[in-house]
Formats: structure tokens, C-alpha cells, sequence
């Protein structure tokens, strides 16, 4: 199995979940202006949308979008979602909420040329976003005590908000740190940083 990847991406959700849920894959580093891998591949060969994530399965399919791949994670993981009766279709909610409402926020962001308008626009929605999940949080992380796929997305965002200079509110400041801690987290950071170089 082979996640392709860009250090600090989205595509971190997944290689923090593949991590915690003890899967074997290789990375492989995506860069995003020319689509060419760090061996040389055509990007836009294995994704033609042209962006990561990417999962390659073992049965050589071709797995791409956060929600798709962290939800495959999940289940082929051992990654308990959330135990109630709704438990996959809240995990589902959750991903979607975070892919297109949370993730999608950060756009003006990552925009060559964007107003500082924009900017400011999509930083008081982040935090809106960030504080409807907040009030919800009851838990270590997002569906109790031990982290989801949907926790390993959402600890991207914070990680992003906190770049972008968006506080993330007390609670989710607290799971942020609590995933920071993880050694899942720790070697994934480890391993794009040093992609990096
Ligand atoms: N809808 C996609 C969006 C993925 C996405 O936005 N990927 C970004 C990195 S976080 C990317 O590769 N951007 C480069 C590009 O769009 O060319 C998903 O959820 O997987």
C-alpha cells in the first residue's frame, strides 16, 4: 500500500491514521506544482485530479478524497469509530463536516494573490467552525476516549488554524496536544518533515 503524500498537507490525516492503526504502506512524496513523485512518477497518472491524498491499495486500486481514504483506514484498521447505534453514519457526518466546511475554509489560505479580505473572512468562519465543534466536545477526542480517523483529520486543521493564526478554543486546544503527543503523530511529523529536506 502507498500513500501519496506532501508534508503537511491533508493528506497528514491519513498518514497519521495509517500510522495509529497500524498499517503497512510507503510513502511517497507528491510535489504539488509539478506533479512529479520523488521518483519521477506523473502524479496526474495515479490522481488525475492532481492533488493528495492517495491511497494505493495492495490490489493496486486507487483510492483518493480524505473522506474516502480515512474512512477505508478505519475500517481495514481496527480504528473504532463511534460505539452508538449511528456510531459509522456520525463518523461519516463528522468527515464530511470536516472536509467541506472546515478544510474548504482554508482556501484564501493556500490562493496565490488572496485578499487580505478573503483571509479575514475565512478565519472568523474557521473559528465559527472550530467553536460549533468545541461546544460538542465531551470527550479526550472527538467520539470518546481514543482517537478516530476523524480526529486525525481534524487535528490537520488545527494544526493549520494555528499556522493561519486562529486559536482553537480551550477544548480543541486540548485534543490538538493530545494528538501532538501521540507516537503515530510524532513519527508522521517526523517523516514529512524530514521529506522535506
Ligand atoms: N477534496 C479533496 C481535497 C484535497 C486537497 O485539498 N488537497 C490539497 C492539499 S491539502 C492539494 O493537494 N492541493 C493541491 C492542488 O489542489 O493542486 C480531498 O478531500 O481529498
Amino acid at each position: 500500500m502507498q500513500l501519496y503524500f506532501a508534508p503537511g498537507a491533508c493528506s497528514l490525516a491519513g498518514h497519521i491514521a495509517l500510522r495509529e492503526a497500524g498499517l503497512a504502506f510507503d510513502l511517497a512524496r507528491v510535489d504539488l506544482k509539478t506533479h512529479r513523485t520523488q521518483t519521477g512518477q506523473d502524479y496526474l497518472q495515479i490522481n488525475p485530479k492532481g492533488y493528495v491524498p492517495a491511497l494505493v491499495l495492495d490490489d493496486g486500486e486507487t483510492l483518493t478524497e480524505n473522506i474516502a481514504v480515512l474512512t477505508w483506514i478505519g475500517d481495514h484498521g481496527g480504528l473504532a469509530g463511534p460505539a452508538a447505534a449511528l456510531g459509522r453514519y456520525r463518523l461519516l457526518e463528522m468527515l464530511a463536516y470536516i472536509s467541506t466546511e472546515l478544510h474548504k475554509s482554508f482556501k484564501p489560505f493556500f490562493t496565490p494573490g488572496a485578499e487580505a479580505a478573503a483571509k479575514d473572512q475565512a478565519s472568523r468562519t474557521i473559528a465559527q467552525r472550530l467553536d460549533y465543534l468545541d461546544e460538542r466536545l465531551s470527550a479526550d477526542f472527538l467520539f470518546g476516549a481514543a482517537p478516530t480517523v476523524a480526529d486525525c483529520y481534524l487535528y490537520v486543521m488545527l494544526r493549520w488554524a494555528q499556522g493561519v493564526g486562529v486559536n482553537a478554543p480551550a477544548r480543541l486546544a486540548g485534543l490538538r496536544d493530545r494528538m501532538t503527543e501521540r507516537p503515530a503523530t510524532q513519527t508522521a511529523l517526523q517523516q514529512e518533515e524530514a521529506a522535506k529536506a
